[in-house]
């Protein structure tokens, strides 16, 4: 008896590309007693049945083929292209003894057993033709790649649109009642992990705009939120993620020309402008190391330094912060000359022992009177984003 029941090639008629969806069929050939009806397609001489297979293959119209043994390269591979009224039944003893039957079935391959073409925990369904993907109901298209769904943050969408990529989504503020576009990092940024981070705010250091003083870090009103929808930009904005989202962490970012990086505050709020609208200092434990890893060069005095939110001393008018660390050469740190961070004070107020630029950086790093890598006045975009 011949030794393969079944005859596999696997052939491809088409090939594109696009995201997990590949056009390949198979085409199997079982071995079948005899056929009573064929019209025939081509005659070949063959050295061996995968040869006649792979000819079969190599024709669309191939529907089957019978293949008779020869010695020297010269076995007979006839094709058809219509092959009917096969049985298991041994050929009849017309000349047709020596002959094996193949017919053709044609299979799809699963879609979406190879690809897994769905997104978003879509499920797959293969089909006559490809597959179809049903959508969880917050998303849709082809393969459930497109956000439909209204979202409180960036992070319950992460949760359940796991292939959601970074880019702007609508996020639902205002108790609900409101949608606007804001940029989402869903994937993970070295030193803030995992993805689902919302956009807040964006601070040009150089720009006075979102200073210590400024009623954005305790008001309820935007400011050009269009840029919001974008990443790690030059442009400032305030989103109303700012007063609406709640979070357990922080994603602080600075970046200084191209030089982009990154801390995560681990802190609980209803809301950041929960945080800084009392003016009330916060105590942060995010390490000084780590905050002096935000900026190359970054220079701190070390005899004493507090990080927080509102990092803010009455009798001194020295280094102030909405969001970092100040640092001083004396141990009580009442008189603070050095701080990274953000929302720091617009005016330097004792220029004796500051750098020749006497603008504060609004986001940045700013260090004299014995800092750890001397004066520093470096003036960086800062990023805000919460999850
Ligand atoms: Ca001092």
């Amino acid at each position: 008896m011949f030794p393969f029941k079944w005859l596999w090639l696997a052939f491809i008629w088409s090939f594109e590309y696009s995201p997990g969806e590949c056009t390949c069929r198979q085409k199997m050939f079982t071995h079948t007693g005899f056929c009573h009806s064929t019209d025939i397609l081509a005659r070949h001489h063959v050295d061996s049945l995968l040869d006649c297979g792979q000819l079969s293959l190599q024709s669309e119209t191939c529907v089957g083929f019978k293949y008779r043994p020869r010695n020297d390269n010269q076995s007979n591979c006839v094709t058809f292209k219509k092959i009917e009224n096969c049985s298991e039944s041994a050929p009849s003893s017309d000349g047709n003894a020596d002959w094996k039957f193949y017919k053709a079935v044609h299979k799809q391959k699963s879609l979406c057993f190879n690809n897994r073409p769905c997104k978003n925990s879509g499920t797959c369904v293969d089909k006559e033709d490809g597959f179809d993907c049903i959508c969880n109901g917050n998303f849709s298209g082809k393969y459930c790649e497109t956000v439909t769904g209204n979202f409180s943050s960036c992070k319950s969408l992460h949760e359940i649109g796991r292939d959601v990529p970074s880019g702007s989504y609508p996020i639902l503020h205002g108790h609900g009642t409101k949608s606007t576009s804001m940029y989402c990092q869903m994937s993970s940024l070295k030193g803030c992990a995992g993805g689902g981070w919302t956009m807040a705010m964006k601070i040009d250091g150089s720009e006075t705009l979102f200073n210590y003083n400024s009623s954005f870090w305790t008001s309820q009103n935007g400011y050009r939120t269009h840029p919001g929808k974008f990443g790690f930009d030059d442009v400032q904005t305030k989103m109303p993620s700012f007063w609406s989202t709640s979070f357990s962490d922080i994603c602080i970012g600075m970046k200084v020309g191209t030089d982009l990086r990154f801390l995560t505050i681990p802190y609980a709020a209803e809301s950041l402008r929960s945080l800084f609208d009392d003016g009330e200092f916060r105590a942060t434990n995010v390490g000084r190391e780590k905050w002096k890893s935000l900026i190359a060069n970054s220079s701190l005095q070390s005899a004493c330094y507090i990080e927080g939110f509102n990092i803010y001393a009455a009798n001194t008018e020295h280094t102030i912060a909405r969001i970092g660390i100040v640092g001083d050469e004396g141990v009580s740190c009442n008189a603070t000359d050095s701080f990274i961070g953000l929302g720091g004070r617009h005016n330097i107020v004792s220029p004796n022992c500051y750098a020749e630029d006497s603008t504060f950086p609004v986001s940045g790093n700013l260090a004299s009177c014995t800092a750890d890598n001397g004066k520093v006045n470096i003036k960086s975009m800062g990023y805000i984003l919460i999850r």
